[in-house]
């Protein structure tokens, strides 16, 4: 029957070399078995070196892009990635209150890994007020975890702290990953807190390479296609936490400075 194979939507920019954003997003579902859509909401220029130039894409377009797949397909999961600014949360939060594209994983993209800002500061309370709230799971790192929750985080214990915060903004599932701040240390510890609160860590090797673009992306895109699949969000987050560290532990050989992780490497 058209339409009974699992499908996820992700809803973020473009990396034009291909290490992360929505291509790091497809690569991760098609790894999952899992059939791939996109609405892209900005265009970067960069490699691995840096980020150099990015547009946003026409906010009309963009309902456009929307409103084509609602037409056809059957999102069974979404998530989103870069938003850059107010106006483009807003414009993603409208229509995906509009149809029905599954549970939401908002990965709350701010910066890339080095420094480079995708998400305007002006942006922040935009999408704490308006897409936080409708978030199945939202995967900040240790950086957006702080500015979301309006904290510093410090220790595991203020990990709980900023968790139990996001949770009070609406988020339903949190995850927040470890900090990978000290090159001496040798394991690194996401904390998830689940909606019916039992929480756990997922502490997995710290792999001290630069070639780590796109493991935000993939995590949450790996949670979302197994969300797509009808999977549970805790086993969802188990997969995708597995599926990122295989994929960082291996390498391809592309780009001469901080390069992508390896999608063919996982065998989970
Ligand atoms: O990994 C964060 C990210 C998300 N989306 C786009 C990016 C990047 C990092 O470079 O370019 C489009």
């Amino acid at each position: 029957m058209v339409n009974d194979f699992p499908q996820a939507l992700t809803i973020a920019g473009s990396d034009s070399d291909g290490s992360a954003g929505v291509q790091a997003d497809l690569h991760s579902f098609f790894q999952r078995h899992v059939y791939g859509a996109s609405v892209l909401t900005a265009c970067v220029a960069g490699n691995s070196y840096g980020i150099h130039d990015s547009v946003n894409l026409p906010i009309s377009f963009i309902n456009n892009e929307f409103k084509s797949l609602a037409d056809d397909y059957k999102i069974g999961a979404s998530k989103t990635g870069m938003l850059s600014d107010s106006e483009l949360v807003d414009a993603v939060v409208e229509n995906y209150k509009k149809y029905d594209f599954g549970p939401l994983v908002v990965d709350p993209v701010i910066t890339t890994k080095h420094g480079n800002m995708l998400l305007e500061q002006s942006a922040y309370q935009t999408l704490r007020d308006h897409l936080i709230p409708l978030a199945a799971v939202i995967t900040p790192n240790f950086f957006e975890a702080q500015k979301l929750a309006e904290m510093d985080i410090k220790s595991e214990n203020d990990m709980v702290t900023a968790a139990q915060r996001l949770k009070k903004l609406g988020a339903k599932n949190i995850i927040i990953k470890g900090s990978h701040s000290d090159p001496k240390q040798k394991k690194v510890s996401d904390y998830v807190l689940l909606e019916s609160g039992d929480d756990f860590w997922l502490t997995g090797d710290f792999y001290d390479t630069e070639r780590k673009n796109g493991t935000g992306d993939s995590l949450s895109a790996v949670i979302t296609a197994e969300l797509a699949k009808n999977n549970s969000v805790e086993d969802a987050i188990r997969v995708a936490k597995k599926f990122v560290d295989q994929a960082i532990a291996s390498q391809i050989p592309v780009g001469h400075k901080f390069g992508p992780i390896n999608h063919w490497a996982p065998e989970i």
